[in-house]
């Protein structure tokens, strides 16, 4: 290790508080720093699972001198909280959804648009391809971001589900209390979609469900089965209105104080959980439709011409922010998948 590699690890040591495990790992006995991952979901989620195991790999990678510490099921508190903790550094890995990234970096709102792509297979398509990498250095590179950005990983699709009626129109929707993630924009949608948008961090959504305060939310299989949604919010409609990625972005004030070299391992290693994670994701959401299917849930598959009257309702929200995203809007729809 070359002598300004030993002073920025030491600063970045220092910056986190890190324990020093002396002879522990390595050869020179430098110390061994712990980065701190956040995640809401719980061990076991795809999205968890991926970056525990991308914390194996780097441990590896790098001789024992680097280790990531998974904070899981909102241990260290919502979305917001995991941004707002990287920023300072605090903590290193926010793994989020995109949906809270986008009143950061305006751009990314473009993912958070409803319908703005056809299916999964074009998300991904998307993700992989030049757009994805281009949003995604936006991020990295936006002076109020103070964030890395890493990859992307996989949520699905998003459907609404509530604990009062079943839904297949817009008008069922009237007068029903939908938590949407805190973004203008969401809200916007919901209001469009026919419902009253209730914006809240995933870490009070249980409460708001069970005291009233919302009639339900909407979300993906695997996350309203793993937030345990789904036993008291019974009607699940596959209205697939949001397929907003999830993305893994690190502390810039950490990433700053590493050497070069161990800069690329990371990122070459987010790059292969993108991947991981995806396998992962496919399996996780064909276990979940089958859990809560199995548990009785109303699950309501909408006909073409049900969900095109949803694709319609939003068209208010297109005409409100589309306009500012149209060059990348029209960049996404020509990518094929
Ligand atoms: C999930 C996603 C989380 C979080 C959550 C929410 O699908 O994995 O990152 O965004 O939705 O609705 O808050």
């Amino acid at each position: 290790m070359k002598r300004r590699d030993v002073l920025r690890t030491g600063a970045a040591a220092a910056a986190l508080g890190v324990t020093g495990l002396g002879f522990g790992g390595s050869a020179f006995g430098q110390q061994k720093t712990i980065f701190k991952a956040s995640d809401v979901h719980p061990l076991g989620y795809p999205t968890v699972e991926a970056v525990v195991r991308m914390g194996t790999k780097l441990e590896q990678q790098t001789n024992g001198r680097y280790a990531i510490q998974m904070f899981p099921s909102m241990q260290l508190g919502g979305e917001k909280e995991a941004l707002e903790q990287a920023q300072v550094g605090a903590l290193q890995y926010a793994r989020v959804s995109v949906g809270v990234v986008g009143p950061i970096v305006d751009d990314l709102n473009v993912f958070n648009m409803p319908f703005v792509f056809r299916d999964v297979k074009h998300m991904r398509a998307v993700i992989d391809g030049a757009v994805g990498e281009e949003l995604m250095n936006k991020i990295t590179n936006a002076s109020n971001s103070r964030l890395i950005g890493l990859c992307w990983m996989d949520a699905g699709a998003r459907s609404v589900y509530n604990k009062v009626r079943p839904i297949r129109s817009p008008d069922d929707l009237k007068g029903l209390k939908i938590r949407m993630m805190g973004n203008p924009l969401f809200v916007d949608t919901m209001n469009a979609m026919g419902g009253n948008g209730i914006s809240m961090g995933m870490d009070q959504v249980y409460n708001a469900m069970t005291t009233g305060v919302v009639d339900g939310a909407e979300n993906n299989p695997p996350s309203y089965d793993s937030f345990n949604h789904f036993p008291i919010a019974k009607n699940y409609s596959l209205t697939e209105h949001l397929i907003i990625p999830e993305i893994l972005v690190f502390s810039k004030r950490t990433f700053d104080g590493l050497a070069k070299a161990d800069q690329d391992i990371i990122k070459k290693l987010a790059k292969e959980a993108q991947l991981e994670q995806r396998k992962l994701w496919d399996e996780r959401e064909a276990q979940s439709m089958k859990k809560i299917k199995d548990a009785g849930i109303n699950v309501i598959t909408l006909t073409s011409a049900e969900k095109q009257k949803f694709q319609d309702s939003v068209k208010p929200v297109w005409e409100k922010y589309g306009g500012k995203y149209a060059d990348l809007v029209k960049r996404i729809q020509a990518v094929s998948s």
